[in-house]
Formats: structure tokens, C-alpha cells, sequence
């Protein structure tokens, strides 16, 4: 079996099972995939020096070997708070209004990524296979080519990839989408986001897409593909399962004393549709004032990114709206948004998850959505609660027996709040099931073998660097 090079901006070092958990998905999914395979994870380590020496912290844990460097305050500020938070970020979740095109931001990521391939070149080996994810480090592929990587090198890019009649709006976008050519394999999590990414190839750059999106460019073959990503279902429901789940359920569920419970866990950012979802949920409270008193919405909203403007004015928004409604809807006993900025050990999480009636997960755009697929992972099959899911979240192609809303309608995701809270349990049985056979089939590790046997496999034949 070939060794795996991952490569990502963070390494998140794994933790003990329990343990506050990693908080993006990336995170999350690459500490199982990593587990099992023999191989290093690469990138920064999130600390900063005062000079780059692109020195390698190589370190052992939990059966992942992880080799990380230091980024100096400019990188860390025109790279990752710059080109990656403020253009890209933005721009990939379709938000052009938020999106800054500033040419020292596009600068420090070309820098980073050429210091990210000086410090990774001596790690790859003969056979390795080299996978590199996000929208961080696109052109990280054909610096390492630059610097004679022939191996086989995947992408995978976990945001959506945007239409592009919003692509062209950044300025560069060829040179940044034509490097994306230098790897083998290029996935995406859903076929929306490849079409718009095959869209871009054909329409800008004039090139003839082969069935199964094999793409030829200057000699070399390129696969592009969508690779749902999952969730590590075994690990997850063995948490779902565990006595310290058990106990943050009974301790949610006695300190809400019969009232129904919905629940939103997500990154502090503003493609989730924070505002909107608390604006729906006090549409439904001022809908359904019988209700009113009896249902609590329960959001789970770990900081992030907070070094970036767009963050902090998110932030304020939601406390605002959160005093708001809960001085507009509370009683004395009784407030109906309990809205906490941190994160918790995920055994706890899936405590939290099972005790509640509803999943709410209605962002605006997502690159696929874990926390939805979690939440079905986590519910009892004799009588599980109802998913409200997203129409634009990647993970409602694959999770339809979801309820799913146009999260910018108010009153669609109110009348589908009212329609979960009632759901008969044949129906939440049903709906239940079909969407757990999928959150199971199509899990981490099954994603992990697409991708990597993808890379692997003859039907996108390596060819020579020098021909790129
Ligand atoms: P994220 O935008 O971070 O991921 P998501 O897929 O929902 O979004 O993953 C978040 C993860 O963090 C989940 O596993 C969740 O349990 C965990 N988490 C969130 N809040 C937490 C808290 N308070 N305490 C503990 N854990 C918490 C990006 C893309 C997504 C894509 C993933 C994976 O934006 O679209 O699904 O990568 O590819």
C-alpha cells in the first residue's frame, strides 16, 4: 500500500476519544482517514515566528505522524486571514459582497504556498501518494511539480466551487484555476460544485471534457469528480453511544423539564445562516404562540476566524438578535434560545443531538454539511427526531429524506418547524432509516477509499512532469 502525504493548512493533532474535539470537519474527517494509513500530515502548525526557517516539527500521536511549520505574522495575515478567509472564502460561498481583492493578500498565498512546497518536497517519497486539501493551497500541486514531484497528487476542496460568472470577479482567476491542473485527480463534495468547476474549464479556458470528467490539458489526464465526504460513523455512534453521552442527554433533556427541543451546531461564520435560522425560529414563536413557551432552540456556535472583520460583525449581529428574541419571547421560567459560544467534547455533542426533537441545519451555502449527518448518526431508530436540512448545503443531494427549506424564507423553514414538531413517528421512522443507510454507507472511510483508489487507479494514467 502506497503511503498517503496529506496535506492541509492546519494539522490538527488528534486527540483522546472525549476530548473537546477538533472543530472544522476537515479536522475531523482526516484524523480517521490518517489513522489507518501508514503516512504524514503536513502544514502549519498555527504558530508564528518571527522569521520563516521552514524548520519541520515531526511528531508521533495516536498512530499519525504529523510534520508541521511555522508561519511568520505577515503570511498568517496575508495568507490564511487574507487571501484565504477574506477573497476565497467568501467567494466560494458565493458571497461577492464580502469578498476583499486585495493584491498583497494574493501575493502572501502564492509565497505561503511556495513555502509550504519548499518545506513538503523532502517528505515525498517515491510511491507516495499526495493528497492536498482546500481552497488554502490550490496551487501547492504545481509548485511541487515545479520542484520535480512526479507522483501521483489529488486535491480535494471541502467549500463549494462557485458559479463562474462569480469566479471571474477575481482578479487572477485563471492562473489560480489553470495550477489546479498540475494534480491527477481533482474533487469536488457534490456534482453541482464539479459543474460549475467543469463549467469554468469549458467556458474560459476552451477545454473538451471526456466522459467520466476526465480532462486533458497540455499531454497530462486529469480526472475531476464529486466524493461526498461522511462522517466517521463507527467512532460516531460508538460516542452516541457511550455512557458520557447518555449523561449530557438526561442533564439537556431534565434541564428543559418536557419542552421540545431544536438544535443548530456550527463554526461562527456566515455562510451557516446563523441570523436567519434565529429570525425563522422567532417567526415560528410568533406563529404558533400555543407552542410558544414549549419549544427551545438550543445553537452551539464555537468562535472562528476571529481575527477576520466580516467574524466579529457576525458575532454581534447574533448576540443582538438573540437579546432580542429572548426579551421579546421569554418568561420568567422560560427562554427560548440558549445560544453558547464553545465547544464541547463531540461525546457530549451526540448527547446533546439525541435529546433533540429537531436537527436545524440551514446554511446559505455549504460545501457539504457534517453536522447534519451527525445528527441523524445520533438518533434512536425506535424514535428519532426530524432533520431540517439546507436546500444548499451539499449534503441535501444526498440526505432527501430530509426535510429540506429555502433557508432565506422565513416562513418556509417556520411551517417546516411546525411540521418536524408534529411529524407521526412512522413518518420520522421511515424518513429516519433511509437517511441513516446513508450516513453509514457513505462514511469517512468510504469516501477515503474513492478518493485515494481514484488516485491510485490506471483510468487517469500519470504522465510525466515535465509535460506539464
Ligand atoms: P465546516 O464548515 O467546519 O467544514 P461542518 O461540515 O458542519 O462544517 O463540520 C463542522 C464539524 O465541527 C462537525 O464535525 C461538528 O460536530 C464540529 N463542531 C462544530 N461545532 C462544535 C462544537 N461547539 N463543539 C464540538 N464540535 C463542534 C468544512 C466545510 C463543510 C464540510 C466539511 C468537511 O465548510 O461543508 O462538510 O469541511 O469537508
Amino acid at each position: 500500500m502506497s503511503r498517503l502525504i496529506v496535506i492541509s493548512n492546519r494539522v490538527s493533532v488528534p486527540k483522546a476519544a472525549g476530548a473537546a474535539g477538533a472543530q472544522g470537519g476537515l479536522a475531523v474527517a482526516l484524523n480517521s482517514a490518517l489513522r489507518e494509513h501508514r503516512g504524514i500530515w503536513f502544514g502549519w502548525s498555527g504558530q508564528e515566528t518571527q522569521e520563516f526557517t521552514g524548520h519541520l516539527d515531526m511528531q508521533r500521536n495516536d498512530g499519525v505522524t504529523t510534520a508541521t511549520i511555522d508561519l511568520e505574522p505577515q503570511d498568517i495575515e496575508e495568507y490564511y486571514n487574507g487571501y484565504a478567509n477574506r477573497t476565497l472564502w467568501p467567494l466560494f460561498h458565493y458571497r461577492i459582497d464580502l469578498t476583499e481583492y486585495d493584491r498583497n493578500f494574493g501575493e502572501g498565498y502564492e509565497r505561503v504556498n511556495a513555502r509550504f512546497a519548499a518545506s513538503a518536497r523532502p517528505l515525498i517519497e517515491q510511491d507516495d501518494l499526495v493528497w492536498v486539501h482546500d481552497y488554502h493551497l490550490l496551487p501547492l500541486g504545481s509548485l511541487l511539480r515545479a520542484k520535480g514531484v512526479n507522483n501521483r497528487m489529488g486535491l480535494f476542496l471541502h467549500t463549494p466551487w462557485p458559479p463562474t460568472r462569480l469566479l471571474v470577479s477575481l482578479p487572477f482567476h485563471e492562473r489560480l484555476v489553470e495550477s489546479m491542473l498540475a494534480y491527477d485527480v481533482i474533487g469536488f463534495q457534490t456534482d453541482e460544485w464539479l459543474g460549475s468547476f467543469l463549467h469554468y474549464l469549458e467556458k474560459e479556458m476552451g477545454l473538451a471534457i471526456g466522459p467520466d470528467g476526465i480532462v486533458e490539458y497540455q499531454g497530462r489526464r486529469i480526472l475531476a469528480k464529486a466524493f461526498p465526504i461522511g462522517i466517521d460513523y463507527a467512532e460516531f455512534t460508538q460516542g452516541a453511544n457511550s455512557a458520557e453521552a447518555a449523561e449530557a442527554h438526561d442533564r439537556l433533556k431534565a434541564s428543559v423539564r418536557g419542552r421540545k427541543m431544536l438544535i443548530g451546531v456550527d463554526r461562527l461564520d456566515y455562510s451557516k445562516g446563523l441570523g436567519e435560522r434565529f429570525e425563522s425560529f422567532s417567526r415560528f414563536l410568533a406563529d404558533n404562540p400555543d407552542q410558544a413557551s414549549q419549544v427551545v432552540l438550543l445553537q452551539i456556535a464555537p468562535p472562528s476566524r476571529g481575527d477576520v472583520a466580516s467574524y466579529q460583525q457576525i458575532r454581534e449581529d447574533l448576540e443582538r438578535k438573540t437579546g432580542h428574541i429572548n426579551g421579546a419571547h421569554a418568561d420568567v421560567a422560560f427562554v427560548p434560545i440558549r445560544y453558547v459560544n464553545r465547544g464541547y467534547p463531540r461525546r457530549q455533542l451526540a448527547g446533546y443531538y439525541r435529546a433533540s426533537e429537531v436537527g436545524l441545519v440551514t446554511p446559505l451555502r455549504d460545501g457539504m454539511n457534517l453536522v447534519a449527518k451527525e445528527y441523524v448518526a445520533a438518533q434512536k431508530p425506535d424514535n428519532p427526531g426530524v432533520l431540517i436540512l439546507s436546500q444548499f448545503a451539499g449534503a441535501a443531494l444526498q440526505m432527501e429524506d430530509a426535510l429540506l427549506v429555502n433557508p432565506h424564507s422565513l416562513e418556509h423553514v417556520s411551517e417546516t418547524i411546525k411540521r418536524a414538531l408534529d411529524m407521526p413517528i412512522t413518518e420520522r421512522r421511515k424518513r429516519h432509516e433511509r437517511l441513516l443507510a446513508s450516513v453509514r454507507d457513505e462514511d469517512v472511510v468510504h469516501w477515503r477509499n474513492e478518493f485515494v483508489s481514484a488516485l491510485f487507479q490506471k483510468s487517469a494514467p500519470h504522465s510525466d512532469a515535465s509535460q506539464t
